[in-house]
């Protein structure tokens, strides 16, 4: 069974492991967001498509979820004594990710063939690619004014209260080299656990999958996806994230954080949509939203609990396709 997981930075990268447990490299490609994207001490940073490679290459710092295991921090703390800025923690590990994307992004390879040639080197045989090789920049509207995405996550610690998003370039974003022929030879599409709002929305924007953050826009008949299962894996368990701003951000703008909220998000995108257990009293409404529904264990705190809830959804997709 060919797949394509629509990916953010770690719910999604555990998600993602746990389908490249049991998908063979072939039939499993990862599509990752890039619009937490940004250039900081003149080095391109991807956060969110780090984050999947090194969890995929089992590089991932188990504690945080973003950045290297074993990792140190003799530069950033070098840098910090010096005067540096020191808010946005770049391991020494990692600074070399940074360095060599950096290089080769500076002479004109695109980041996608970048990623490719990263994760031959770290031993990752599955596909994983940025969502476009262009810029699109996600940028936080806030009661303190607008704020590119890495400045309002980090350095404001998602403090500032959420009145709207905006990804800048998305609209000229074209859908990076690969991306699009995975989406279209894909038996199935799986949005993973990740924040719908800022990891999500992006990437279904570059592909036309939807307009969801506007109810006034709300459209898209799957252009790419059409005629195919689409499945979307709430990361609101009991109301609340289990990592992140998502169930702030759903707050903020005046919608109570649910799974609900998030089947309601991605309705006209998605046509079945999973949930954890804790919510299965809402099964009946999310079925209203003319969607299958699977109640299971979503939490995924051990490398088996990943592997368990890529089986599932797996069964569940292909159970009617
Ligand atoms: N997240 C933090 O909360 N604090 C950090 O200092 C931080 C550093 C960092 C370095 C490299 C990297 O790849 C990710 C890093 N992240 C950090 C995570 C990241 O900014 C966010 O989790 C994502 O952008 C949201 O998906």
């Amino acid at each position: 069974m060919k797949i394509v997981a629509l990916a953010g930075g770690v719910g999604g990268a555990k998600l993602a492991h746990g389908l490249a447990q049991i998908l063979k490299p072939e039939e499993l490609t990862i599509i990752v967001n890039t619009g937490d994207d940004f250039e900081h001490y003149g080095l391109y940073i991807c956060p969110d498509l780090d984050t999947v490679c090194y969890t995929l290459a089992e590089l991932a710092n188990p504690e945080t979820g973003w950045g290297r295991v074993d990792e140190s921090w003799n530069a950033i703390e070098n840098a910090s004594k010096l005067g540096g800025l020191d808010w946005f923690k770049l391991g020494d590990r990692d600074l070399g990710t940074h360095l060599e994307r950096t290089r080769r992004l500076k002479a004109g390879d695109p980041l996608s063939q970048i990623t490719r040639d990263f994760c031959k080197a770290w031993g990752v045989e599955h596909t994983i690619l940025p969502m476009s090789d262009q810029s699109v920049r996600t940028m936080v509207d806030t009661d303190e004014g607008e704020l590119a995405f890495q400045e309002y996550f980090v350095h404001r610690r998602c403090e500032p209260r959420v009145k709207g998003f905006r990804f800048v370039g998305v609209e000229e974003a074209e859908p990076a080299s690969g991306a699009k022929e995975a989406i279209e030879s894909a038996d199935a599409i799986v949005i993973c656990p990740s924040n719908p709002w800022v990891s999500v929305d992006p990437i279904l924007k570059v592909f036309s999958l939807t307009a969801s953050t506007s109810s006034a826009r709300r459209p898209a008949p799957l252009p790419v996806g059409e005629g195919k299962p689409v499945v979307a894996i709430s990361p609101i368990i009991g109301g609340e994230t289990v990592k992140g701003p998502a169930a702030k951000m759903y707050r903020e703008l005046g919608i109570e954080p649910s799974a609900l909220a998030v089947a309601n998000h991605y309705r006209g995108v998605i046509t079945h949509f999973v949930m954890d257990a804790v919510d299965s009293q809402l099964t009946e409404s999310v079925r209203g939203l003319n969607m299958r529904t699977l109640v299971t264990n979503t939490l995924m705190k051990s490398h088996e609990d990943r592997r368990q809830l890529a089986q599932a959804i797996l069964q569940f997709v292909g159970s009617d396709s």
